[in-house]
Protein backbone atom coordinates (compact mmCIF):
# COMPACT_ATOMS: atom_id res chain seq x y z
CA UNK A 1 0.00 0.00 0.00
CA UNK A 2 1.39 3.50 -1.13
CA UNK A 3 2.18 5.48 2.52
CA UNK A 4 1.98 9.29 2.45
CA UNK A 5 4.13 11.37 4.77
CA UNK A 6 2.38 14.13 5.13
CA UNK A 7 2.66 17.70 7.11
CA UNK A 8 -0.77 18.55 8.47
CA UNK A 9 -0.47 22.32 7.93
CA UNK A 10 2.04 21.81 4.54
CA UNK A 11 -0.03 22.72 1.38
CA UNK A 12 2.06 20.93 -0.73
CA UNK A 13 1.47 17.45 1.68
CA UNK A 14 -2.18 19.05 0.92
CA UNK A 15 -1.35 18.54 -2.71
CA UNK A 16 -0.57 14.90 -2.66
CA UNK A 17 -3.60 14.00 -0.04
CA UNK A 18 -5.77 15.58 -2.36
CA UNK A 19 -4.87 13.86 -5.42
CA UNK A 20 -4.96 10.71 -3.39
CA UNK A 21 -8.84 10.93 -2.31
CA UNK A 22 -9.55 11.99 -5.70
CA UNK A 23 -8.42 8.49 -7.00
CA UNK A 24 -10.07 6.85 -4.08
CA UNK A 25 -7.50 4.08 -3.78
CA UNK A 26 -5.71 2.48 -0.88
CA UNK A 27 -3.41 4.39 0.96
CA UNK A 28 -2.11 5.19 4.30
CA UNK A 29 -1.51 8.75 5.59
CA UNK A 30 1.28 9.28 8.11
CA UNK A 31 1.56 12.68 9.70
CA UNK A 32 5.23 13.76 10.40
CA UNK A 33 5.92 16.52 13.10
CA UNK A 34 8.18 19.06 11.23
CA UNK A 35 9.19 20.70 14.76
CA UNK A 36 10.18 17.41 15.91
CA UNK A 37 11.03 15.41 12.50
CA UNK A 38 11.70 11.71 12.63
CA UNK A 39 15.44 10.81 11.40
CA UNK A 40 14.27 8.28 8.55
CA UNK A 41 12.63 11.43 6.81
CA UNK A 42 16.08 12.74 5.83
CA UNK A 43 16.93 9.57 4.85
CA UNK A 44 14.17 8.82 1.99
CA UNK A 45 14.50 12.66 1.28
CA UNK A 46 18.01 14.34 1.49
CA UNK A 47 16.05 17.76 1.32
CA UNK A 48 14.37 16.64 4.89
CA UNK A 49 10.85 18.19 3.25
CA UNK A 50 7.54 16.73 3.24
CA UNK A 51 5.36 15.18 1.30
CA UNK A 52 7.07 12.31 0.57
CA UNK A 53 5.85 9.03 -0.88
CA UNK A 54 6.82 5.16 -0.37
CA UNK A 55 5.69 2.50 -2.99
CA UNK A 56 7.16 -0.40 -2.31
CA UNK A 57 10.78 -0.27 -2.85
CA UNK A 58 10.08 3.08 -4.90
CA UNK A 59 10.59 6.46 -2.27
CA UNK A 60 9.86 10.08 -4.31
CA UNK A 61 9.34 13.25 -2.52
CA UNK A 62 8.28 16.68 -4.35
CA UNK A 63 4.26 16.94 -4.61
CA UNK A 64 3.96 17.83 -8.07
CA UNK A 65 6.59 14.40 -9.08
CA UNK A 66 4.77 12.45 -6.57
CA UNK A 67 0.85 13.50 -8.26
CA UNK A 68 2.32 12.55 -11.84
CA UNK A 69 3.13 9.38 -10.16
CA UNK A 70 -0.21 8.22 -8.34
CA UNK A 71 -1.79 9.67 -11.92
CA UNK A 72 0.47 7.23 -13.73
CA UNK A 73 -0.30 4.32 -11.37
CA UNK A 74 -4.19 4.99 -11.00
CA UNK A 75 -5.33 6.41 -14.64
CA UNK A 76 -9.16 7.14 -13.12
CA UNK A 77 -9.79 9.89 -12.99
CA UNK A 78 -6.74 11.62 -15.04
CA UNK A 79 -5.38 14.55 -13.86
CA UNK A 80 -2.93 14.85 -16.85
CA UNK A 81 -3.48 15.71 -20.06
CA UNK A 82 -3.78 12.59 -22.66
CA UNK A 83 -2.40 14.56 -25.34
CA UNK A 84 1.22 15.02 -25.08
CA UNK A 85 1.16 18.74 -26.23
CA UNK A 86 -1.41 19.84 -23.43
CA UNK A 87 0.75 17.76 -20.98
CA UNK A 88 4.10 19.54 -21.99
CA UNK A 89 1.75 22.92 -21.15
CA UNK A 90 0.78 21.90 -18.06
CA UNK A 91 4.12 20.73 -17.14
CA UNK A 92 5.05 23.70 -18.26
CA UNK A 93 2.50 25.77 -15.98
CA UNK A 94 3.62 23.38 -12.75
CA UNK A 95 6.74 25.02 -13.22
CA UNK A 96 5.72 28.78 -13.43
CA UNK A 97 3.72 28.31 -10.45
CA UNK A 98 6.61 26.87 -8.24
CA UNK A 99 9.19 29.78 -9.84
CA UNK A 100 6.47 32.32 -9.60
CA UNK A 101 3.92 31.47 -7.32
CA UNK A 102 4.64 28.99 -4.53
CA UNK A 103 8.57 29.79 -3.55
CA UNK A 104 6.88 32.54 -1.88
CA UNK A 105 4.20 30.32 -0.44
CA UNK A 106 7.06 28.26 0.60
CA UNK A 107 8.56 31.89 2.59
CA UNK A 108 5.44 32.11 4.36
CA UNK A 109 5.49 29.13 5.65
CA UNK A 110 9.31 29.19 6.80
CA UNK A 111 8.24 32.36 8.84
CA UNK A 112 5.22 30.76 10.03
CA UNK A 113 6.86 27.91 11.46
CA UNK A 114 9.76 31.11 12.70
CA UNK A 115 6.46 33.05 14.52
CA UNK A 116 6.05 29.58 16.44
CA UNK A 117 9.33 30.33 18.35
CA UNK A 118 8.92 33.72 18.63
CA UNK A 119 7.41 37.48 17.05
CA UNK A 120 8.64 37.99 13.73
CA UNK A 121 10.86 40.89 13.65
CA UNK A 122 10.72 44.02 11.31
CA UNK A 123 12.88 42.60 8.55
CA UNK A 124 10.86 39.01 8.98
CA UNK A 125 7.56 40.59 8.78
CA UNK A 126 8.95 42.89 5.63
CA UNK A 127 9.72 39.67 3.33
CA UNK A 128 6.22 38.01 4.29
CA UNK A 129 4.43 41.34 3.07
CA UNK A 130 6.46 41.01 0.12
CA UNK A 131 5.36 37.20 -0.78
CA UNK A 132 2.11 38.16 -0.12
CA UNK A 133 1.21 40.93 -2.12
CA UNK A 134 3.47 38.59 -4.56
CA UNK A 135 0.85 35.72 -4.82
CA UNK A 136 -1.75 38.13 -4.89
CA UNK A 137 -0.89 39.90 -7.71
CA UNK A 138 -0.05 36.56 -9.36
CA UNK A 139 -3.46 34.57 -8.65
CA UNK A 140 -5.06 37.86 -9.97
CA UNK A 141 -3.86 37.54 -13.33
CA UNK A 142 -5.70 34.53 -13.83
CA UNK A 143 -9.28 36.38 -13.84
CA UNK A 144 -9.18 36.18 -17.12
CA UNK A 145 -8.74 33.04 -17.68
CA UNK A 146 -11.19 31.99 -15.53
CA UNK A 147 -13.78 34.62 -16.70
CA UNK A 148 -13.99 32.42 -20.02
CA UNK A 149 -13.41 28.59 -18.79
CA UNK A 150 -14.06 26.99 -15.06
CA UNK A 151 -10.69 25.53 -14.52
CA UNK A 152 -7.01 26.75 -16.03
CA UNK A 153 -7.25 24.51 -19.03
CA UNK A 154 -10.58 24.54 -19.89
CA UNK A 155 -13.80 22.56 -18.79
CA UNK A 156 -11.75 19.46 -17.31
CA UNK A 157 -10.42 19.60 -13.56
CA UNK A 158 -6.56 18.95 -13.80
CA UNK A 159 -3.36 18.81 -12.35
CA UNK A 160 -3.05 22.19 -12.30
CA UNK A 161 -6.25 22.60 -10.98
CA UNK A 162 -4.99 20.49 -8.04
CA UNK A 163 -1.53 22.28 -7.47
CA UNK A 164 -3.10 25.64 -6.64
CA UNK A 165 -6.37 24.58 -4.88
CA UNK A 166 -4.22 24.32 -0.89
CA UNK A 167 -2.82 27.68 -1.83
CA UNK A 168 -7.20 29.18 -2.62
CA UNK A 169 -7.54 27.18 0.46
CA UNK A 170 -4.90 28.93 2.53
CA UNK A 171 -5.30 33.14 1.44
CA UNK A 172 -7.00 34.00 4.48
CA UNK A 173 -4.72 32.25 7.15
CA UNK A 174 -1.96 34.07 4.91
CA UNK A 175 -3.51 37.54 5.09
CA UNK A 176 -3.98 37.76 1.66
CA UNK A 177 -6.82 39.35 0.39
CA UNK A 178 -7.72 39.55 -3.79
CA UNK A 179 -8.82 42.76 -5.55
CA UNK A 180 -12.39 42.84 -6.57
CA UNK A 181 -11.39 42.18 -9.80
CA UNK A 182 -10.12 38.88 -8.81
CA UNK A 183 -13.43 37.27 -8.07
CA UNK A 184 -13.57 34.75 -11.08
CA UNK A 185 -10.59 33.31 -9.26
CA UNK A 186 -12.71 32.75 -5.76
CA UNK A 187 -15.78 31.68 -7.47
CA UNK A 188 -13.21 28.72 -9.04
CA UNK A 189 -11.76 28.65 -5.50
CA UNK A 190 -15.00 27.49 -4.52
CA UNK A 191 -15.58 24.85 -7.21
CA UNK A 192 -12.77 23.20 -6.28
CA UNK A 193 -13.79 23.15 -2.23
CA UNK A 194 -16.73 21.78 -3.83
CA UNK A 195 -15.28 18.40 -4.80
CA UNK A 196 -16.01 15.60 -2.05
CA UNK A 197 -12.22 14.70 -2.21
CA UNK A 198 -10.89 18.13 -1.61
CA UNK A 199 -12.71 18.18 1.79
CA UNK A 200 -11.71 14.29 2.57
CA UNK A 201 -8.35 15.42 2.23
CA UNK A 202 -8.75 18.44 4.46
CA UNK A 203 -6.23 17.83 7.83
CA UNK A 204 -8.19 18.89 11.35
CA UNK A 205 -5.82 21.75 11.59
CA UNK A 206 -6.73 22.41 7.35
CA UNK A 207 -10.25 22.79 8.17
CA UNK A 208 -9.95 25.50 10.94
CA UNK A 209 -8.01 27.95 8.27
CA UNK A 210 -10.95 28.94 6.79
CA UNK A 211 -14.45 29.39 7.99
N1 LIG B 1 8.88 21.79 -3.36
C1 LIG B 1 8.49 20.93 -2.28
C2 LIG B 1 8.22 21.78 -1.06
C3 LIG B 1 7.96 20.95 0.21
C4 LIG B 1 8.05 21.80 1.48
O1 LIG B 1 8.41 22.99 1.43
N2 LIG B 1 7.72 21.17 2.61
C5 LIG B 1 7.85 21.83 3.89
C6 LIG B 1 6.56 21.74 4.70
S1 LIG B 1 5.24 22.60 3.95
C7 LIG B 1 8.92 21.14 4.72
O2 LIG B 1 9.01 19.93 4.73
N3 LIG B 1 9.68 21.94 5.45
C8 LIG B 1 10.71 21.48 6.34
C9 LIG B 1 12.06 21.93 5.89
O3 LIG B 1 12.19 22.52 4.80
O4 LIG B 1 13.00 21.71 6.65
C10 LIG B 1 7.26 20.10 -2.71
O5 LIG B 1 6.54 20.54 -3.61
O6 LIG B 1 7.08 18.99 -2.20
Amino acid sequence: MMVLYSGTTCPFSHRCRFVLFEKGMDFEIRDVDLFNRPEDISIMNPYGQVPILADRDLVIYESNIINEYIDERFPHPQLMPVDPIQRARVRLLLLNFEREVFVHVQELERLEAKKADKPLDKTSEKVAEKARTIIRDQLSKLSPVLMKSSYIMGEEFSMIDLALAPLLWRLGHYGIELPKTAAPVLKYAERIFARPAFAEALTPSEKVMRR
